[in-house]
This record gives structure tokens, C-alpha cells and sequence, in this order.
């Protein structure tokens, strides 16, 4: 009986450790995209301003190219990196994932 306790703590420490693992995993999977959105934003701005315009998204971002209107909600003519993150937090959400 108190070897049935020992493999039971066992297999919970093993459950804990997986999903703190996986919290890890993707916790650094979401800096990487965001890096990487960061960057791909940061090239496309080509003149420096911090927003982007759909011509600047046009063949450098595509998602944000064919989503512009959607994620330019205010009409402004361009959209920061914050209004894009918040689009792709809202779709991943939409979709189940955890962002
Ligand atoms: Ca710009």
C-alpha cells in the first residue's frame, strides 16, 4: 500500500514537471514569435516611423497585408507593432491556442 502512495506522488511530480515543461515551452515559443514579428516588423517599416502602412506590409508581412483593414481598426492608414500583436493574440485565441 505504501508503495502504491510512493508511485502515485511519483506519477504526479511527473505530470507537474511535464506541464511546468510545456508552460516553458511555449512560454518560449511566444518570445521567439514575438522576435521574430519584431524583426519582420522593423524591416518592413522602411522609413522608420513605427507603423506600418499596407504598401510597407505589402510582400514583407503578408498576414498583416492581407488582415490590414481588419487590424487598422481605426482607420488610420497604418498599424503598430502593438495593434498587429494584439490582432495575432486575438486570432491564436480564436482558435483555441493558448498566447
Ligand atoms: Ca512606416
Amino acid at each position: 500500500m505504501k508503495s502504491q502512495h510512493i508511485v502515485t506522488a511519483t506519477l504526479c511530480l511527473a505530470l507537474v514537471g511535464a506541464a511546468g515543461l510545456a508552460h516553458a515551452d511555449n512560454a518560449s515559443r511566444q518570445e521567439r514569435l514575438v522576435q521574430k514579428l519584431t524583426e519582420r516588423f522593423t524591416t518592413a517599416d522602411v522609413n522608420g516611423d513605427g507603423l506600418l502602412t499596407a504598401a510597407e506590409a505589402e510582400g514583407k508581412m503578408r498576414f498583416v497585408h492581407r488582415h490590414f483593414s481588419e487590424i487598422d481598426s481605426g482607420q488610420q492608414g497604418a498599424v503598430s507593432l502593438d495593434q498587429i500583436k494584439d490582432f495575432v493574440a486575438q486570432k491564436a485565441m480564436a482558435r483555441g491556442a493558448v498566447f
